[in-house]
């Protein structure tokens, strides 16, 4: 399956959002028949720097060049380490402690300024404008509302190349792929949210939008969309899909996914190629994804919790018996960055059956992944797995690592000119980091009690909800002076503001694409809201999952400081 990818994945990582700031980490993954990429030997796991020359995409706009690729996070781990064996039947599940929430978080020092419960049901509905298939995508109805002549659903037959059903799921970002990684990570750190803040969380519409409540938390029916798609991506026992669609493809022509269908496949139309490879780095997140939601889903649907459960432990077992990373044109990683994703399957298995193996599995992968000193993105989900680990009783396993990893986000709130206020780590989509550093920040401090960390988590909420020095909001269609022209190619081409996304956010330096004579400028330090800078205005399924946690920690806090009547 692979080779039909030459040229793409390998030699032109492509994609869309990036975090890709890594891609100097990608070790070469050799395909047969292919090239390979290339390491940087500088590059040692997570203190691997930012990488400012990752490989540009082809062209994507009428008049500037779109580049979105793709790359890795690092993680470390003891060379050589193997993770215990352990794997079983499926289990019962777990006892009603390893399920309760943590204790309430009370509220101290400085107010979340957000209209908290506005932002959150925003950057929650976001998820329905990335519905791919016959999802009541918002934003294709909207543009089909203004428009009679238009379609309302696009990628009905993805999976027609190999006679499966694939249809459905979340495109990546402002392009049309269908990445699991990114699905699963986005829909796990969401589901994260409602374990940690289910308060925060209401039932007000249907999955489909009917605009009546249908006895499911808003947030577990967007969810829902994506963890559907998981299942019918498990299409084997020792199959994961991997990706749907050619990132470099997809990304010639700046049209809408309605539009794209008709075009020749070499620009992205049908049909569109499968890539089946998914090893421990998609398959542990994608168990993780489908772990969690069986627990949370259960009381609304027994019989889909099990399924859940199980398409969760088998996904599991192909992570254990392909300990490496995936293909990086999959967002897959090198060396043992994959580690944090089997981390967070084994953790969210242990609290769903409570089977001492994945705790076992678990503190293996955690000790292997250490301190990150990243931040949480859509390659780096250990924070989230450490309190899940922390509410099943294994605090001391991994407070130490998930300590250093906060401070680490403490000691990076920026001083400089275009980024003061928030945890800087990388230019590009800069505010993902910083939303996922809070909600981490956020997590850690309820069941800590830390009160820096708190306030590290109110001050990023409070930044990107525009109190900030560009006194703007960060999310689009929330708040004073938000963004209007995302990255973003349905929401351009229809005309159809992409509410509730966050967009990559301020950078402190200029980004070219190219270099020499042909060099575009892509973005100039600051913030422009165009829609043709793709490292400051883009958006991801990644870029929201943070903020979903962070604003549902600002939900939670604003109720508590609120003297009951
Ligand atoms: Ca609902
Ligand atoms: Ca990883």
């Amino acid at each position: 399956m692979a080779q039909r990818f030459c040229g793409s994945f390998l030699a032109a990582p492509a994609s869309r959002r990036g975090a890709r700031v890594l891609l100097v980490c990608v070790m070469a993954l050799v395909v047969p028949g292919c090239g390979s990429s290339t390491a940087d030997p500088s590059c040692k796991g997570a203190n691997c720097a930012p990488n400012a020359s990752t490989p540009p995409d082809t062209v994507a706009m009428p008049n500037q060049p779109a580049s979105e690729t793709a790359g890795s996070a690092p993680a470390t781990a003891p060379p050589g380490m193997t993770p215990p064996e352990g794997m079983s039947a499926p289990l019962p599940l777990a006892d009603p402690g390893l399920m309760a929430p943590a204790t309430p978080l009370a509220p101290l020092g400085t107010p979340v300024k957000a209209d908290a419960p506005a932002l959150l049901d925003l950057v929650v509905k976001f998820y329905g404008a990335q519905r791919s298939g016959d999802g009541a995508n918002w934003l294709l109805a909207a543009g089909q509302a203004a428009d009679p002549t238009r379609g309302a659903s696009c990628h009905l037959n993805d999976g027609e190349s190999m006679q499966l059903d694939l249809s459905g799921g979340w495109y990546d970002a402002g392009d049309h792929v269908k990445v699991t990684l990114s699905i699963a990570y986005a829909s796990y750190v969401m589901l994260k949210a409602f374990d940690a803040f289910p308060e925060a969380f209401g039932d007000r519409n249907s999955q489909r939008y009917t605009g009546a409540p249908n006895g499911v938390p808003d947030v577990l029916d967007e969810a829902r969309y994506a963890t559907d798609y998981l299942v019918k991506a498990h299409i084997s026992d020792t199959q994961l899909v991997g990706m749907v669609g050619n990132a470099q493809n997809d990304h010639r022509q700046w049209v809408s996914c309605l539009d794209q269908e008709a075009l020749p496949v070499m620009q992205g139309g049908r049909p569109r190629p499968v890539n089946l490879q998914a090893n421990a780095d998609i398959a542990g997140i994608t168990a993780a994804s489908l772990a969690i939601m069986a627990r949370l889903y259960r009381p609304f649907d027994a019989a889909l919790a099990d399924s859940y459960q199980s398409h969760a432990l088998s996904i599991y077992q192909i992570g254990k018996n392909n300990q490496r990373g995936s293909n990086p044109g999959l967002y897959g990683q090198s060396g043992t960055a994959w580690m944090d994703e089997m981390l967070a399957g084994a953790a969210e298995l242990y609290r769903l059956t409570n089977d001492s193996a994945y705790l076992a599995d678990a503190l293996v992968f955690n000790s292997g992944v250490e301190n990150h000193g990243w931040a949480p993105n859509y390659s780096q989900s250990a924070d989230f797995s450490r309190h899940s680990l922390y509410l099943a009783g294994a605090a001391d396993a991994i407070s130490d690592y998930w300590r250093l990893d906060v401070e680490s986000y403490e000691a990076k709130v920026s001083s400089n000119e275009y980024t003061a206020g928030f945890v800087y780590i990388d230019e590009w989509a800069s505010l993902r980091y910083a939303a996922g550093a809070a909600f981490s920040a956020a997590l850690y401090a309820q069941v800590t009690g830390d009160t820096t960390a708190r306030e590290l988590a109110v001050s990023q909420l409070n930044y990107i909800a525009g109190d900030n020095g560009y006194a703007r909001s960060f999310v689009v269609g929330y708040g004073s002076d938000s963004p209007q022209h995302p990255h973003h190619r349905n929401s351009d081409t229809l005309g159809v503001l992409l509410s509730g996304a966050l967009v990559g956010g301020p950078t402190q330096r200029v980004y070219n694409q190219g270099t020499g004579a042909t060099a575009i400028q892509i973005t100039a330090p600051g913030y422009e809201d165009r829609v043709d800078d793709y490292v400051g205005n883009e958006v991801a399924l990644d870029y929201n999952a943070g903020l979903v946690g962070l604003a549902a920690f600002g939900v939670q806090q604003q109720r508590a400081a609120t003297p009951a009547p």
